[in-house]
């Protein structure tokens, strides 16, 4: 997708829009250039083959990544739209290949991430034959109906003169509004076969057509802002996306609105600023949590209220809604009214919006000072939490205490590296504790936690920030799921750290499992022989093995030096860090896993306020 230009529709030439005879698979590859699409991440099939010359021809605008597994594919455009914005391909043969692809397509679509994914399919002319690797139960060519929920759209153009129209659509829909991952599934005899066929450009997507509040709802939010004494924003990935990190700290930094954030939202205002309180929910930060009770008027911004940052939606944890006024601003109308029910809902763009809010606060300058009892009241939260946390990021221990890990990284880690998470226990302490200071540096899996797009995500993201360090904080479980990930970096060259958060086992559900099933573990742990002695492969053997270098990390004093030096290297690089299992994160929030009986928090308590106010 091209990026902004003041051409409005994407600059194809009149020359491009000539109808000329070209085979299917040169007019992809036409196209992939044309949109400037730069990176195809695919893995060969008979089914696929005919694509790959087109690519070869394109071999200088368009690189073809070759991972070795579709999973790590989709992770790895996944990790490059979040950082740069800008979509690259997938491309899987027919069958089992593009199979391989669902988990993360998943993550892409439930995250909001652009990715197009060309699958092959069967060829036309044995469509219900039941050839090789066609599914066929209920439909010719399925393959589209298996991908369909974890798409934005899923196209199957099935002649030549239709893959004109199905790209150009794939690449606005992808783009547009939310973006999201689009599939388009193409018979491998278009690929070879000809047809006089124009080079359609797909219109403008990501950060165009920006609607805007009507001039009526953004009065109706100041008017709720002045009359608010305990206001909060609360932000998610949709600020990110419309790269709104300035309009926003304006607002938050200039008005005193504390923000409160989603993990994919954090960073677009500097955590270290003292109105950034953080996640919130189970696994949030305290004075986000406290924030969020207490409020008065939320202000959210291209976040959504899921279950984990909304405490599960019980009142008084997180949230106390409709006590609390909500209005709730997003490009997609599905999100606004979804859990709660807002007082004012707002479709449209963050960047958009910020601004409009921005030039109504400057026309009606509200009263200064009328915050300060809330900053107070703020400070005071953040100064409970700070005492409560701040002995364990400094503790020395073997293994390491989760909190110095935390802290270590984000010592060591300039303001701009990337880090990839991945999902588990370590995810948890990275949602309460890491201090992202500039937007898109902290990616997540987070609606649909993936295990494994921390560890091959970082590898798209690196590709997309080849000059700032990148580093993958994975547990050992996630880890283990995409080993072939080192592989890739040596063969493409591909500098990425992996830090690995060893504790020997799946343990966020071992956590599960101890709370809330009286104490009885399987299949939660890794364990080898009848004494059940703790088992891992020795993960610094294993990546040396594939040619990237590592160092196993056991006591705290050597995390440090480890990581800086494994930065410094500029090579593939693996920290295999043991981290003690025993130590587990605060809850400031809840989290329901029906029926089963939820905990209280361990810091911090549920508030319900007395009266709700007027509506
Ligand atoms: C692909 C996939 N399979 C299973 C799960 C369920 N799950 C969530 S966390 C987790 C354990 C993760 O283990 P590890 O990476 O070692 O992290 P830890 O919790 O030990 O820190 C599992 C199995 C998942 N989210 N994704
Ligand atoms: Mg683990």
């Amino acid at each position: 997708m091209n990026k902004p230009t003041e051409k409005g529709l994407a600059g194809a030439a009149e020359a491009d829009r000539k109808t000329v005879t070209r085979k299917g698979g040169d007019l992809i590859a036409e196209f992939l250039v044309k949109e400037k699409i730069p990176y195809v991440f695919g893995i060969c099939g008979h089914g696929n083959v005919g694509l790959l010359d087109p690519l070869y021809q394109v071999r200088d605008k368009v690189k073809l990544v070759s991972p070795r597994h579709e999973q790590t594919a989709a992770h790895m455009a996944d990790g490059f739209f979040r950082v740069k914005h800008q979509p690259a391909a997938t491309l899987t043969s027919t069958g089992p290949g593009s199979a391989n692809i669902v988990m993360a397509l998943a993550v892409a679509q439930t995250d909001s991430s652009a990715l197009l994914a060309i699958t092959a399919n069967v060829p036309t002319s044995q469509f219900n034959r039941g050839p090789f690797q066609e599914l066929n139960r209920h439909n010719q060519a399925d393959f589209p109906n298996v991908i369909r929920p974890v798409v934005k759209r899923s196209f199957q153009p099935t002649r030549v003169d239709m893959l004109p129209l199905a790209l150009r659509q794939a690449v606005t829909t992808m783009t547009s509004g939310r973006p999201g991952p689009v599939n388009v599934d193409i018979p491998f005899n278009l690929f070879q076969e000809k047809a006089e066929v124009p080079l359609e450009a797909a219109a403008e997507g990501l950060g165009h057509r920006r609607s805007g509040a009507s001039p009526d709802d953004v009065k109706r939010v100041v008017d709720l802002l002045a009359a608010a004494r305990r206001p909060v924003l609360f932000i998610g990935h949709g600020v990110t996306l419309s790269e709104a990190s300035k309009e926003l700290t304006e607002l938050a930094t200039r008005y005193r609105i504390p923000v409160i954030s989603s993990p994919n939202g954090m960073g677009c205002l500097d955590m270290r600023d003292p109105m950034s309180l953080g996640f919130i929910g189970r696994n949030g930060a305290y004075p986000a949590n406290q924030a969020g009770r207490h409020t008065d008027l939320i202000i959210a911004i291209g976040a959504r209220f899921d279950d984990r940052s909304s405490s599960s939606w019980m009142p008084g944890y997180s949230w106390n809604i409709p006590a609390s006024k909500l209005v709730h601003v997003d490009v997609d109308h599905a999100e606004i009214g979804r859990n709660y029910v807002p007082d004012l809902g707002i479709l449209a763009d963050a960047r958009t919006f910020l601004r409009q809010l921005l030039a109504e606060l400057e026309r009606r300058s509200p009263r200064a000072g009328a915050l300060a009892p809330w900053h107070a009241q703020i400070q005071g939260w953040q100064a409970e939490w700070q005492k409560f946390t701040a002995p364990n990021f400094e503790t020395h221990a073997s293994p390491m205490r989760p909190e110095r890990v935390v802290a270590d990284c984000r010592a060591v880690l300039p303001d701009d590296a990337i880090l990839t998470c991945d999902v588990g226990v370590s995810h948890n302490w990275y949602m309460q504790f890491w201090n992202a200071r500039r937007p898109q540096t902290m990616l997540n899996s987070w609606g649909f936690s993936g295990m494994g797009f921390g560890a091959a995500g970082v590898l798209g993201a690196k590709l997309a920030a080849p000059d700032r360090p990148c580093v993958s904080v994975t547990g050992d479980g996630c880890f283990t799921m995409v080993p072939h990930v080192l592989c890739t970096a040596v063969e493409y060259n591909i500098p990425v750290v992996w830090v690995i958060w060893n504790n020997f086992g799946w343990m966020s559900i071992r956590d599960i499992q101890m709370g809330m099933f009286g104490g009885r573990e399987l299949g939660t742990a890794f364990y080898q022989g009848a004494n059940k002695t703790p088992y891992n492969p020795d993960f610094a053997a294993w990546a040396r093995g594939a040619g990237v270098e590592a160092i196993t990390v056991t006591k705290s004093q050597d995390l440090k030096g480890a990581l800086e030096h494994a930065i410094k290297a500029n090579k593939p690089y693996l920290l295999d860090v043991h981290v003690d299992a025993e130590v587990r994160p605060p809850s400031t929030g809840a989290w329901q896993l029906p029926p089963t009986p939820y905990k209280e928090p361990v810091f911090g308590k549920r508030y319900l306020p007395d009266i709700a106010p007027a509506k």
